[in-house]
């Protein structure tokens, strides 16, 4: 999926941008996708990794095939986590990180408008007094490695392997 999902998904992404595919040629390729996910995709690992308490979001935007992927991947390693789901809002996700005391918060964003948000969820998060670090992931963060780091995230990964390394080192921390 690594190997050819995700790069065809990209380039087929170009394509609408340059006009040379419709949206809902792009919609109908993520159904695709979203089906083969669900069927290849391993969402209940065993879950015996006591580990940091993870949660994982879509933020502001609806693309939800990069969580459900690095969801798995970390399910398969043995991380279980709260799924506060997609179009979350950085008021809602603070409220919920700090009522279910998560060490680690996952954040997903395919859109740059999206990723912008990291920086107030960040904010909110510290005004709140809270220590949460969020490790951020998607096609912005890929694009623009340095991207994280002016919002404030602690982490970027560019796949579901990455997401699980990344919890490992908060692990050994
Ligand atoms: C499929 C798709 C859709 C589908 C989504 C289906 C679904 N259920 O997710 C549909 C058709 C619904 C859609 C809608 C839109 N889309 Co769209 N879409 C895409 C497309 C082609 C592929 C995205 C995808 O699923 N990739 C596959 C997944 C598996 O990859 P991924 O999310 O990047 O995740 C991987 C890594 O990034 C990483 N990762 C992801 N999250 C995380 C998190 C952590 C913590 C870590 C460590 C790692 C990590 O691991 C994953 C596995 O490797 C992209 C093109 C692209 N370049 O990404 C455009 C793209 C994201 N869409 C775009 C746009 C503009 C839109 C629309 C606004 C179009 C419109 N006019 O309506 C709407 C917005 C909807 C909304 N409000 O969210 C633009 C965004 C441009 C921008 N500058 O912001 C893109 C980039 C296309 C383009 N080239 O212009 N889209």
């Amino acid at each position: 999926m690594e190997q050819v999902m995700v790069p065809v998904l990209e380039e087929i992404g170009l394509d609408w941008e340059n006009g040379r595919v419709s949206l809902s040629q792009v919609y109908m390729a993520g159904k695709i996708c979203e089906s083969v996910v669900d069927k290849l995709l391993l969402t209940h690992g065993k879950l015996e990794n006591g580990g940091p308490r993870l949660a994982i979001a879509v933020l502001s935007d609806h693309h939800a095939l990069g969580k459900r992927m690095v969801k798995s991947a970390l399910h398969s390693a043995g991380y279980k986590m709260l799924d506060y789901g997609h179009g979350c809002q950085s008021r809602d996700l603070c409220e919920h990180v700090l009522r279910d005391k998560v060490d680690v918060l996952l954040i997903s964003c395919l859109m740059l408008a999206s990723a912008f948000k990291v920086e107030e969820l960040v904010t909110r998060l510290q005004d709140a007094g809270s220590n949460t670090a969020v490790v951020v992931g998607g096609a912005p963060f890929r694009l623009e490695p340095t991207l994280y780091k002016k919002l404030g995230a602690k982490a970027m990964g560019r796949n579901s392997a990455e997401a699980v390394g990344i919890v490992q080192s908060f692990e050994e921390d």
